[in-house]
């Protein structure tokens, strides 16, 4: 069961394993999809047809994947299935992997790290009556005893992993109050693939510094499939289109979702010489703007593979945080230099940058004010800013929890629902503290939505006169205004009418007629698209024996 995004990777992996074991039946639920950093608890009527689904499937297994945030989704999604069948439950992803003890309370089983092998063989274990209580990655509880098994050795050859399902009958989509079969990760304008696993690098905030740790004694952590093996799930994603009734350039860009792809000079080599002839779509991934990563070696591959655009971790306009704070390897220095290069060859940049950091200080933010301005401009709407996250057990939580920056709580589940969906991306509000260092941060948003202008930022945050602090008092307010009104969740997300109002208007104001005539056709081309889809949606028949993992050797 995957929750809250139809993109999820681990489930249709998954799907995808247990649907070739011999003797066993699955179906996926993909329960709920957010496309945006929004939340939408489920409503009465969803948890009701989850009941139904699993009242009508009887499933011997149900196995939900999840986030932190997802915690107490999860607990009622259990309660449903424990209300309604006699399955046992196994929770697995990256909140299991940080959190086994508090998990386990609730699960039957959970599931630590790679599920790949696990999960094949308890299925099988199930599947032929067999006890299970010893399987690698596997935490398994018996009413208060609980078994804690060892890790296994992580998945060498990814090349060896089916790939992820895509469209299948067996597949249960749980959305907006009504249940469908509908796999829409194919109506996705991008096509999705994930290249390789394991970061090498190990910034504070993120999964990694906790999961490299965590396996260092069970193989090789960063790993990446082979260039053939990518192109051939490309093929077969892009055969589902060409099933089905969406235009055959559906499919406008690729997304890697790697979080640093073309690590490896030679693969990347490789990838050339293959891809441009037998995808030829463009492509977007992320990488980290290092010079060992990013030089005009890298560059040339890229570029001559079709890569449309790069997304860099930026992070913080301080060498000194960036470094001793989130130890992630790469300087201002660098950072300016690749980022032109990468503009000079017309590729496209995107940027992540995190606001809302205790650690910065005054002297930081202007740091970053200024390097904003060396990357190549201009550089509005282009970046990701996002507020920093306390999860649970990651190196930069306990810090900052021993630094005395937050407390424990503030890393507690119901925090984090609020921090890492509605207020994930940074937006200016009244109710932070309004000191310099807030205002700061606002100018930093205004920057990056494209609010302002060069002149007064660098007048009033530069400069010490009073003129200067008046200014930069202006901006601070129009910032909390505009972030009521534009911000992520402001008012005009609210309103569809005036979102499309604003976004007309800005074409407007460039003069840029070509452009508002293009998004005009855009969104009557998608209008018509998803009436033509919703159609056939109607017309299939009505969803028989939907459910998650189940057992064929048992009947209803
Ligand atoms: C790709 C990705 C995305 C994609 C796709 C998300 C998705 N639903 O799959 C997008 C861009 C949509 C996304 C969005 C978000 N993401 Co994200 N994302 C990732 C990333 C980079 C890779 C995840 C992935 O696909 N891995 C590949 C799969 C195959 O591996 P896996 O998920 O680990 O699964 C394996 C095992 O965990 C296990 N397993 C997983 N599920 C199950 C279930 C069972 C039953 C079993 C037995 C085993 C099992 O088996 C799998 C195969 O070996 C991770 C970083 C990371 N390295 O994990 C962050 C990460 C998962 N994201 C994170 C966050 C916070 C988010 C957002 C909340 C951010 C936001 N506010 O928008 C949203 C939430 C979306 C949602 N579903 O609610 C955090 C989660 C932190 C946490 N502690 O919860 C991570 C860990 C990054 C980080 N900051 O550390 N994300
Ligand atoms: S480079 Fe990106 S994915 Fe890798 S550890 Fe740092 S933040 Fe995580």
């Amino acid at each position: 069961m995957a929750l809250y995004r139809y993109q999820n990777f681990a489930i249709r992996i998954l799907h995808s394993i247990l649907e070739n074991i011999k003797g066993v039946k699955t179906h996926t639920i993909f329960f709920k999809h957010v496309d945006t950093n929004t939340f939408d608890p489920p409503s009465e009527k969803e948890m009701e047809l989850f009941a139904e689904t699993i009242s009508e499937l009887k499933p011997d297994l149900v196995g939900i994947s999840m986030f932190s945030l997802h915690v107490p989704i999860v607990k009622e999604l259990n309660q449903i299935v424990r209300n309604n069948s006699l399955a046992k439950i196994i929770w697995g992803g990256v909140h299991p992997t940080i959190d086994p003890e508090e998990c386990i309370k609730e699960a039957d089983m959970i599931c630590i790290g790679e599920g790949e092998g696990a999960v094949t063989d308890l299925v099988k274990r199930m599947r032929d009556g067999k006890n299970f209580d010893d399987i690698e990655n596997l935490w398994i509880r018996n009413g208060d005893c609980i078994t804690k098994n060892g890790s296994r050795q992580l998945i060498d050859d990814l090349d060896s992993i089916p790939f992820p399902s895509y469209a299948k009958d067996s597949f249960i989509f749980i959305n907006k109050d009504s249940l469908d079969t509908i796999d829409l990760a194919v109506n996705d304008k991008f096509l999705w693939i994930q290249g390789s696993r394991g970061c090498p690098f190990v910034c504070t905030y993120c999964i990694n510094s906790y999961t490299q740790p965590l396996f260092k004694k069970n193989g090789k952590y960063s790993r990446m499939r082979s260039p053939g093996n990518i192109i051939e799930e490309i093929k077969e994603q892009l055969k589902i289109v060409e099933n089905s009734d969406l235009p055959n350039d559906w499919k406008d860009k690729v997304l890697f979702i790697d979080e640093v792809f073309g690590k490896n000079l030679e693969w990347l080599k490789e990838f050339e010489s293959s891809y441009p002839k037998e995808v030829g779509i463009p492509y977007f991934f992320e990488t980290l703007p290092h010079k060992n990563l990013v030089n005009k070696n890298s560059l040339d591959l890229w570029e001559r593979s079709g890569a449309e655009t790069i997304n860099f971790g930026i992070q913080t306009g301080s060498d000194h945080i960036r470094k001793n704070i989130f130890k992630r390897p790469t300087v201002n220095k660098d950072i300016i230099k690749i980022t032109n290069d990468v503009a000079d060859r017309g590729i496209k940049l995107k940027y992540d940058l995190i606001a809302d950091n205790p650690y910065d200080t005054e002297e930081s933010l202007k740091e970053a004010i200024k390097l904003l301005y060396q990357l190549p401009q201009p550089v509005s709407n282009k970046f990701n800013l996002f507020r920093l996250q306390w999860f649970p057990g990651y190196p930069i939580t306990n810090k900052a929890i021993e630094d005395g920056h937050i407390k424990e709580e503030d890393s507690s589940i119901e925090k984090l629902i609020k921090r890492t969906s509605n207020d994930w991306a940074y937006v200016p509000t009244l109710e932070m503290i309004q000191n310099k260092k807030t205002k700061l941060t606002n100018v930093i948003w205004l920057i990056v939505w494209g609010h302002t202008n060069e002149n007064i930022v660098k007048y009033s945050v530069f400069s010490d006169s009073i003129g200067s602090k008046l200014c930069l008092q202006y901006l601070n307010y129009k910032a909390l205004l505009f972030g009521k009104v534009v911000g992520v969740g402001g008012l005009q997300s609210h309103y569809l009418l005036v979102q499309w109002g604003i976004s007309f208007l800005r074409y407007l104001s460039k003069g840029d007629i070509k452009g508002l005539t293009q998004k005009i056709i855009e969104l009557l081309k998608r209008k018509k698209i998803f009436k033509q889809h919703s159609g056939f949606h109607k017309s299939q028949p009505p969803v028989q024996n939907v459910l998650s993992w189940r057992f064929s050797s048992n009947t209803k």
